[in-house]
This record gives structure tokens, C-alpha cells and sequence, in this order.
């Protein structure tokens, strides 16, 4: 009972495959000819407005749109809080289209309604390079909720993907649609576990003390890895062939130019850190760590309103274990006074997760593909992070 994703280029949960269908497209092959060449229509008194993410008034409308209305978690007690230096970020990779960052206005002051985004990315799945759009930050205002404006967002950033010859599209999303390419999770190790208590983010073990529980959560003040230092531009060409390299171990990671990584992986203040090991005898990079910054709102407590959380983002682990590696990735967010440090249980993760104290979340990714088949993968065969 979907009947807008029935209608849609995905797999149905009840077909019968056979191998012969994987690793090509569902839909019939379509040309840039065939895509219908004007907009979607939106109900009376909405219009489509491309955005200016670049601009700052533009990007303070989607940062409003998406603090307000955007991903609660399942008790709506937080909401991500997305920052407009992130978004530009997240949304302005080289070679974006900027008619694939777009929403729906209206009402009398013109407000922004509506939202969603697109970005260009390579994939490689299971060996096969397959170019596609990244779809994220789709959002309604909760005034307007259940009246099926999304499947005209969706249907109207299909088009507009579609009209650059692109007919492939990755997202990720907590609910469940037909149908996952897989199913992931996320865990949680506690930086401030007071503070994650005081706003029910955690609970106190049973029978355990507030005074022990920090104890046995506290990280070592400095970090151990000889050589850690922030990534700057005279690294990307070393990280660029690092992260390539390992995300080919991977069933479905996406391909990096350098120039991409330069974008996504060099320091940005207050949205993305990576820091890379240079050995201090040969100056060699082998190894580097990176997270971004993703607070959450917290939405129903009297004193703590942000919940400062980073994400696990790429690691690369050659000349130390991943184990100490992603260590230090969590004393330097301690450090830099983060609330909680988030991994899914995709790459290598997993293997990693209860020895760093991580604990199991409620909260699941579901990964998905847009008209292109595959078996399901299991999290650790993902080598993919969308922020
Ligand atoms: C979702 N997250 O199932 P059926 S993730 C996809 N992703 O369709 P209506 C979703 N579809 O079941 P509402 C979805 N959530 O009838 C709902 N749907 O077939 C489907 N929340 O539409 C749903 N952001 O307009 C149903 O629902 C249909 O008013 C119902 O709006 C939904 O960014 C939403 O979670 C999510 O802002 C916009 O609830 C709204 O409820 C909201 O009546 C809070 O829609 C924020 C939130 C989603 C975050 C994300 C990835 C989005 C991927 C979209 C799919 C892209 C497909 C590929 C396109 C390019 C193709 C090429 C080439
Ligand atoms: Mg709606």
C-alpha cells in the first residue's frame, strides 16, 4: 500500500528476482527526449523557486524550514539542526546544478514550504560505475504535511535529473519504503554522559551511579597516535588516493575526484574535521580520520537546547589499528566539546563499535536505490556516508 512508490522505478518487496536482473536498471531506457520538459504542477497558490544555497538570506529560508520541520527521532524529542555553513557545504560539490537545490513557496510572504536537494555523485556498486544523483534534505512544512506534496518533490527532482541524463539516484531514510539496498544502524558513544542523561538522550544503567557511569565512559585527555595533525590542502592529492583505494573494498562506495575531496574532506570550522597521520620520520600519509558536525535540536528541555553530536564520517586506517584510530577521533571530539559521537554500522565499523563503548541506538538507515537493482547488502558491504 505505497501508492506513489508502486508507481515508481524500485523494486517491489514481492517480486521474484533472479541474478540476471541485478546491477541494471528497473524502468525502461528513457532519453533526455523523453522527460517531460515542463515542472510538475503544484497545488494553487505554490510556486517552484530554485535556491541559492550560496546566498545567505536563501540559505537562512532552508536553515528555518529544515530547524523546524525537519528528521525528529521516533520520540520527537530531538531535531537534527542542520547549519547553513554545513548545508553550503553539503549541497555545493563541485559540479552541483543548482536547479537541483529547489522548493516550493507560497502564501503571502513567498515563504518557503517546502525542499529538497540533489548533488552529482559516482558510485561503483558490486564492480559497476553507475553516475547518480544523491538525494537528501526533503522536507514539508508540518503545515502542510500528508497532502502528497513530497511525491511531487520527488517526482519533480526526478525530472530534473533526469533532463541531465542521469537516471540513477542514492538516499538514505529512517523510514522504511520499498525497498532497502540495506539496513543500518546507528550507535551512540557518550562524550558527556551527564549531559545525555539530564535530556534523556541515555539512561543510567540499572543500579549504576552517575559518578561510575562517567568513570567508566571517560576517554584519555590527548590523543596516542604519533603524528596526528589536521588535514590541509597540500594533502588532498595523498587522502584523495587513500580513500579511493579503500572504499573499493567495498560493495557499493561512491568514487572521489580529487577535487570532491578536497570539498568534503578538508577542515571546514564548525562542519567537517579530518585529520590525517603523517609519520614523523618519513612525512608519509597512510592513515586519516574525519567527522562533521550535526547538532540536534533538543526540543523539550528547560536548559540544554542543542545536543552537539558528530558523525563518523571516512577513515582510513593503514599504518595504526581502526580501533585506535576512530580513539581518537572520539578524544578529539571530546575534546572540541561534543555532546555524543554517531557511527552507523556500515564499513568497518561494526567490528569496532563495543570495544569504543559505543551503544546500540533505536534509530535505523535505511539505503536505497532509484531505479537500479541489486541484492541486498549487509552494512559492513556499505561504503557510503551521506550527511
Ligand atoms: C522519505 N523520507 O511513503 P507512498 S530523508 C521517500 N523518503 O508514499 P506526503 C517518503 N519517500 O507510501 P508528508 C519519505 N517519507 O504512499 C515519506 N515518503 O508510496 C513517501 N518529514 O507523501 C511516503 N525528511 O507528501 C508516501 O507525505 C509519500 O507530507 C507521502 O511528506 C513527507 O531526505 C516528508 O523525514 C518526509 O518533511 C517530506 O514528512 C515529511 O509526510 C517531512 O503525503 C520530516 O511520501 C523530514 C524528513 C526525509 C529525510 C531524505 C531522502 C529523500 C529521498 C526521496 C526519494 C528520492 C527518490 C530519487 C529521486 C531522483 C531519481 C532520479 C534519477
Ligand atoms: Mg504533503
Amino acid at each position: 500500500i505505497h501508492e506513489f512508490w508502486d508507481s515508481q522505478p524500485v523494486p517491489k518487496a514481492y517480486e521474484k528476482i533472479d541474478e540476471s536482473m541485478y546491477d541494471q536498471q528497473i524502468d525502461v531506457p528513457k532519453t533526455v527526449a523523453d522527460v517531460r520538459p515542463e515542472p510538475y504542477t503544484l497545488p494553487p497558490g505554490y510556486t517552484w523557486a530554485n535556491i541559492d544555497i550560496g546566498n545567505r538570506t536563501e540559505a537562512q529560508e532552508v536553515y528555518d524550514l529544515l530547524t523546524q520541520n525537519y528528521v525528529e527521532d521516533d520520540d520527537n524529542m530531538f531535531r537534527f539542526d542542520y547549519s547553513i555553513e554545513f548545508l553550503q557545504w553539503a549541497l555545493t560539490p563541485p559540479g552541483f546544478h543548482k536547479e537541483w537545490l529547489f522548493g516550493v513557496r507560497g502564501g503571502k510572504k513567498n515563504k518557503l514550504f517546502g525542499f529538497i536537494s540533489g548533488i552529482p555523485v559516482d558510485t561503483k556498486i558490486r564492480g559497476k560505475q553507475v553516475t547518480m544523483a544523491e538525494i537528501n534534505f526533503l522536507c514539508v512544512h508540518k503545515s502542510l504535511r500528508t497532502k502528497r506534496l513530497a511525491t511531487v518533490l520527488i517526482k519533480e527532482v526526478t525530472r530534473r535529473v533526469n533532463l541531465h541524463d542521469i537516471w540513477q539516484a542514492i538516499y538514505t531514510a529512517g523510514v522504511l519504503i520499498p525497498l532497502p539496498i540495506s539496513k543500518t544502524t546507528y550507535w551512540h558513544r557518550s562524550l558527556n554522559p551527564k549531559k545525555l542523561v539530564e535530556v534523556g538522550f541515555s539512561s543510567l544503567p540499572a543500579n549504576t551511579p552517575m559518578a561510575r557511569y562517567v568513570k567508566l565512559l571517560k576517554l584519555p585527555g590527548e590523543t596516542s597516535v604519533k603524528g596526528l595533525r589536521e588535514m590541509q590542502k597540500s594533502d588532498v592529492k595523498v587522502v584523495h588516493d587513500l580513500l579511493n583505494a579503500y572504499l573499493s573494498k567495498f560493495e557499493v562506495h561512491l568514487h572521489f575526484t580529487e577535487a570532491e575531496v578536497a570539498h568534503f574532506l578538508l577542515p571546514r570550522a564548525g562542519v567537517v574535521d579530518t585529520y590525517v597521520v603523517e609519520n614523523p620520520q618519513t612525512k608519509e600519509i597512510k592513515d586519516f580520520l574525519s567527522f562533521y558536525h550535526l547538532p540536534s535540536s533538543i526540543l523539550k528541555h528547560e536548559v540544554h537546547k542543542t545536543l552537539r553530536v558528530a558523525y563518523c564520517y571516512y577513515n582510513v586506517a593503514n599504518t595504526v589499528p581502526m580501533e585506535e584510530l576512530i580513539r581518537n577521533a572520539l578524544i578529539i571530539a571530546k575534546q572540541k566539546d561534543f555532546d555524543v559521537f554517531n557511527a552507523l554500522d556500515i564499513m568497518e565499523n561494526e567490528t569496532l563499535l563495543k570495544e569504543l563503548k559505543f551503544g546500540i541506538g533505536d534509530g535505523n538507515l535505511h539505503y536505497y536505490f532509484y531505479n537500479w537493482r541489486v541484492p541486498e547488502f549487509k552494512p559492513n558491504q556499505i561504503g557510503i556516508v551521506l550527511v
